[in-house]
């Protein structure tokens, strides 16, 4: 079975998204998601200038063949434009393969572990009354497992609070990346960051949600990258009181030594990776048990084939899937990552967000949410059908997350 055609649809319903289609030569077609937030062009590149032409004529069957010929066969290897890359043509072969079976995806790796994957939404406040309502509408929503974050005192807006309310016409206001204004230079916002305010506020934070909320309800909450080892072990430390589902990415990714100062120090749950795009970033990690949750998305991490691997390995060490799932990965890579969910044995959770309604009139979703628990639906496949015209609608729109400088206007860390 030939692939005939390998097209990379940029579209921007909301936010920008870069979608590779396969068709084989029986007209069967499969998705991948490639999409890299402020980096889209970059992929679509790679695809059509280095991907597409190894791909035209070849066998569509050979998935694993495929991925190590993309992997192992390029000189430049891993890298995240390189693993989006690979990761969409694995992507694609697989709901392919589906397709042809007639099955949905998690029938082939191996069926269901459980009848649904635990989410996570985002809940936020400027402060915490507008937090604690934010908590409420989540629970309303259905959500059983909920991020906190919060505006800081003497800061000015932060990333990951939503600017107004959590139900605007793209959820989440901080989601999507800031466009440039009408004619303006697509530049990042520039956010002021004080990790010593930070530190201060964010128990106080945990201590309001328990109070109203009560010990059950699952809590989480993101470092951003923003804290030295040091500051990541004593807030660590801090919060255990309120016993957290997971603190994730206190540090900076790339320095997986971070994680063994940490872990000396508190037992608040562990959880890295959403900017990682190999198993060769975990190798210290899984093997020393230094977290506790993968944060790696099958978009980002070279595909199903990949993930399915590293998530193996990380079973061995007693550590689960958390999967990135923001408004950034498509409704395919989500799809994609509900179809593992559902198949692995050491699921642990996976972050759900939830597209606007503008992108899913673009892409067309079976997947379900209710009662807390996602599903990907019983459609062969991935579950997911791109409509075309619709992606020509929204063009490409320069857009890009916002970066921090401290007050003195030292660059500070993702
Ligand atoms: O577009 C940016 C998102 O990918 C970012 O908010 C991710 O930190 C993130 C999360 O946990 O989803
Ligand atoms: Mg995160």
């Amino acid at each position: 079975m030939r692939i005939v055609s390998a097209e990379v649809i940029v579209t921007s319903p909301g936010r920008n998204f870069v979608t590779l289609r396969l068709t084989t030569e029986d007209g069967v077609t499969g998705l991948g998601d490639a999409t890299l937030n402020g980096r889209e062009l970059a992929v679509q590149s790679y695809l059509e200038n280095h991907v597409v032409p190894l791909l035209l004529g070849s066998d569509a069957t050979r998935i694993e063949d495929t991925w190590q010929y993309l992997y192992r066969g390029a000189y430049w290897r891993r890298g995240p434009v390189t693993m989006a890359a690979v990761a969409a043509v694995d992507t694609a072969l697989w709901d392919i393969k589906a397709k042809c079976a007639g099955m949905p995806l998690y029938q082939l790796l191996g069926g269901a572990s459980r009848t649904g994957a635990l989410a996570y939404g985002h809940a936020s406040g400027r402060d915490v009354p507008e937090l604690l309502d934010s908590v409420r509408a989540h629970l309303e929503q259905g959500y059983r497992a909920i991020r906190i974050q919060s505006g800081i005192p003497g800061l000015g807006p932060v990333y990951g609070v939503a600017a107004a309310g959590t139900d605007g016409a793209d959820r989440y206001d901080y989601e999507p990346a800031r466009r440039a204004a009408a004619g303006g230079i697509p530049l990042p916002v520039t956010e002021t960051w004080g990790t010593r305010a930070y530190l201060r506020h964010v128990p106080a934070v945990f201590e309001a949600v328990r109070a109203e909320f009560g010990p059950e309800l699952p809590l989480l909450h993101d470092g951003h990258h923003r804290m030295t080892p040091i500051q990541a072990a004593r807030l660590g430390k801090a919060l255990e009181p309120y016993d957290l589902f997971w603190l994730e990415d206190a540090t900076p990714a790339e320095d997986q030594a971070a994680l063994r100062l940490i872990r000396q120090h508190t037992t608040t749950p562990l959880a890295i990776g959403e900017v990682f795009n190999s198993v060769y970033d975990y190798t210290t990690l899984l093997s020393e048990r230094l977290i506790d949750y993968v944060r790696s998305a099958v978009t980002h991490t070279g595909g199903i084939t990949a993930m399915r691997k590293l998530l193996d390995l990380a079973d061995v060490f007693g550590i689960k899937s958390g999967m990135h799932g923001p408004t950034d990965i498509s409704p395919v890579g989500m799809a994609a990552a509900l179809h593992l969910d559902l198949a692995i044995h050491n699921f642990g959770i996976q972050e759900y967000m939830q597209h606007s309604d503008r992108t899913l009139e673009v892409f067309r979703t079976a997947f379900t949410f209710k009662d807390g628990l996602l599903h990907p639906s019983d459609t062969p496949g991935l579950g997911v059908d791109l409509d075309t015209e619709a992606a020509a609608h929204h063009p490409y729109e320069p857009a890009y997350l916002p970066v921090n400088r401290l007050a003195d206007g030292t660059m500070h860390d993702w």
